[in-house]
């Protein structure tokens, strides 16, 4: 049995905070810089409660409750799952050692890089959604972007909480840069890319909690994998509240392509534009930006850091157990997307073969995208119930790629190599243009009334926890 979280204190845990006096008080002092961020950085939109999920146990069953609360008053706390006092590490050259409990001082400044880098991500997507509650399509849309941000907010905590427990002076430096940082800013960005994106639409949320999300669950997947045994912990019970932020993501998405869908049968078109809904075009061009700049977010295609990581304990693959090799991997091969020099200064699209542990970030990018091409596959089902022969698609990994061995190139959708001209020349047909994004923000009208939905989004199959649609998920103040 966990021990379960202990809510009389000011910080819920259940990582025995009280018995750590040091610790707590530390905790205790972030914790108004904490809630002084969320105030000014966090969601805009004035509310009085909102219809939450709140974690209260770490066990298979019962793990939380819901109640509408207000929002400042929701129970941040920490939460790691229950410890296998005989875990093993399972990868790398201390494979079948015991998990650690501490970190070993020659992995110290690796492991905190990492904690660091997932760390940023969660404020930053907080800052990213901050004002979409204006122009939420529902209460029920409301209520779920409510719910992944102020979870994003305990992956926060989850985070500064080993930064804090594990890593000194340091560790409490870094907690207080997670604050400071800021999505987009210019004297002090997020760490990656995309979170430095806006988020300006709910189209363009539901895009980022599919695939972007999405990126967050393979990293924390292979975080459980870690031989330090709380950053294991704390991963795995991240990854279950992640479930629901996979749900947003894959079912908004759902939505918006069944609405068109209808809007272009009922009307006989292919531009359910000018009749109140997102073009399925500019559906595509979305799903381009949102799956490219998430392919960036893996790293390179080679990379020496994951090999160290990999090689050290500190990060695994995806489901590493269940992996049919020896979990080490010092003499396998693996065959890399790559930009193949084929002399007369000519490039192609191609693979080489490197070490297998170079080429981990690939290994992980490809376990996402046959992921993601599982959500292509849905929404193609919906237009085709729909009777419409239109399909939308992944575009090609290479497609519009800041980092890796595509940096430097231009490539089209369907793989094919471009000049800068020609980049230039064709990229609005690929990529949402202005125009696009003035059209669906023009969309993006408050409905704010219970039960209602906005007319470009089609309303959802089921409540949360088993409410009607038409609850009253939020009140606003
Ligand atoms: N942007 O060796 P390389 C989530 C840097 S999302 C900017 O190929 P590596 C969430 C890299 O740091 C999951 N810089 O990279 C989702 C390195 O710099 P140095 C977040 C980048 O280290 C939604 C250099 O380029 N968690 O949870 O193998 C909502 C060479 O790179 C980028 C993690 O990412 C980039 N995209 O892999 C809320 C897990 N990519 O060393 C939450 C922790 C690379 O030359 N992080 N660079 O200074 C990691 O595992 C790895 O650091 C990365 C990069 C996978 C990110």
């Amino acid at each position: 049995m966990a021990t379960p979280p202990d809510y009389s204190e000011k910080i819920p845990n259940n990582v025995d905070l009280r018995d750590d006096r040091r610790l707590q008080r530390a905790l205790e002092s972030w914790q108004p810089n904490f809630l002084n961020w969320w105030e000014s950085m966090g969601p805009t939109l004035p509310t009085q409660d909102v219809y939450l999920r709140t974690a209260i146990n770490v066990g298979r069953e019962g793990w939380a409750h819901f109640g509408h609360v207000p929002m400042k008053d929701y129970r941040w706390g920490i939460f790691l799952a229950e410890r296998n006092q005989k875990r093993e590490i399972a990868f790398g050259q201390h494979q079948g050692e015991p998990a650690w409990q501490k970190v070993p001082g020659e992995y110290r400044a690796d492991l905190q890089r990492l904690i660091v880098i997932q760390g940023d991500t969660e404020p930053a997507s907080v800052e990213q959604q901050r004002n979409l509650g204006a122009t939420a399509p529902s209460l029920y849309d409301l209520r779920n972007l409510f719910q992944v941000n102020v979870e994003e907010g305990r992956h926060l905590w989850a985070m500064v909480y080993l930064l804090h427990a594990y890593f000194g002076r340091e560790g409490r430096e870094e907690a207080e840069e997670l604050l400071h940082r800021n999505s987009g800013s210019e004297e002090s960005p997020r760490i990656l890319g995309a979170f430095n994106e806006e988020t300006p639409d709910w189209l363009s949320f539901f895009m980022f909690t599919y695939f972007t999300d999405r990126d967050g669950k393979y990293q924390l997947g292979t975080l459980k994998e870690s031989a330090f045994d709380p950053l294991s912990r704390t991963a795995e019970f991240m990854l279950k509240e992640e479930a629901h932020h996979m749900m947003v993501g894959t079912t908004g998405i759902d939505r918006v392509v069944e609405r068109t869908a209808q809007l272009m049968v009922e009307n006989e078109t292919d531009d359910a534009g000018p009749l109140g809904g997102v073009p399925l075009s500019v559906i595509q061009k979305y799903l381009n930006f949102h799956y490219s700049v998430s392919l960036d977010l893996f790293g390179g295609e080679t990379s020496t850091n994951v090999a160290n990581y990999y090689t050290a304990g500190l990060k695994g693959r995806w489901l590493e157990e269940r992996r049919k090799d020896d979990h080490r991997l010092t003499d396998d091969a693996y065959l890399v997307d790559a930009l193949i020099d084929a002399g007369n200064s000519q490039q192609s699209l191609g693979q080489t073969e490197v070490s297998a542990l170079i080429g981990l970030n690939t290994d992980l990018r490809r376990e996402y995208i046959s992921d993601c091409q599982s959500g292509v596959t849905r929404w193609n089902r919906i237009l085709d119930s729909a009777g419409l022969p239109h399909r939308v698609k992944l575009p090609h990994v290479a497609f519009n790629r800041r980092v890796g061995a595509f940096a430097s190139v231009e490539v089209s959708p369907d793989g094919e190599l471009l000049t800068p001209g020609e980049w230039e020349a064709q990229k609005g047909r690929w990529l949402p243009t202005d125009v696009d994004k003035t059209h669906v923000r023009s969309l993006m009208q408050p409905v704010h009334e219970r039960g209602k939905i906005a007319a470009w989004i089609a309303p959802p199959r089921n409540g949360i926890n088993g409410q009607p649609f038409d609850y009253d998920y939020v009140h606003l103040a």
